[in-house]
């Protein structure tokens, strides 16, 4: 029997409309991933959401000469999960980004308020297929798909439940190619 586990990807204030680092039509993951946590939660599956967590001085903003604005900010409204995120009371939250020194895109460098990495909770619940939605298609839901596939657990991903910063037109399409190159399998319709 497979055992699947759902992993939403930082869906934050600061990557949606309105935020710092804002995603088009990165709220519209919402309702999706809503169902998907209903599902899951229904099923009694795992569920794991990862949340983008830097301090002031982080690495990657443009202060400390990184690519990104300040963004997801510890202590400020953008570090939130999106307001109409419904994340059920089993669900476990895994932070990245918390270095100062170093950036982390993907899930599998998150931990959670146990120390416990991404990999490491899942193997604990037997977990051998990801799930996987969120932002930003093209960093870190990318990275955790890749680093998913790369750890021997088979992924799907929801292309309905995840949108891309397309820094350079066209980022997002790339990354699916990548991801499906790496043995990801990509649904356009909604599964559950
Ligand atoms: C992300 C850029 C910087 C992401 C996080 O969640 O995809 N992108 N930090
Ligand atoms: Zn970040």
């Amino acid at each position: 029997m497979v055992r699947s586990a759902l992993i939403v990807v930082d869906v934050q204030v600061d990557f949606c409309p309105g935020g710092a680092l804002q995603v088009q039509d990165g709220d519209e993951v919402v309702p999706v991933l809503n169902r998907c946590l209903a599902h899951f939660e229904h099923q009694g599956l795992p569920i794991a959401l990862t949340q983008d967590f830097h301090p002031a001085n982080h690495a990657s903003f443009s202060a400390q000469g990184g690519p990104w604005p300040p963004h997801c900010v510890q202590g400020t409204v953008g570090v939130d999960f999106h307001p109409d995120l419904l994340v059920p009371a089993s669900a476990e939250i895994f932070r990245k980004g918390t270095d100062p020194r170093y950036d982390a895109y993907s899930g599998f460098q998150a931990r959670d308020a146990r120390g416990l990495l991404l990999e490491q909770w899942l193997r604990q619940h037997e977990v051998d297929h990801l799930v996987v939605g969120g932002l930003a298609t093209d960093y870190c839901v990318q990275a955790t798909v890749l680093d998913g596939l790369g750890a021997g657990f088979a992924v799907t991903v929801l292309q309905v439940a995840i949108r891309g910063v397309n820094v350079h037109p066209g980022d997002s399409e790339e990354a699916l190619v990548k991801m499906v190159a790496n043995g990801a399998q990509v649904l356009s319709q909604y599964p559950f």
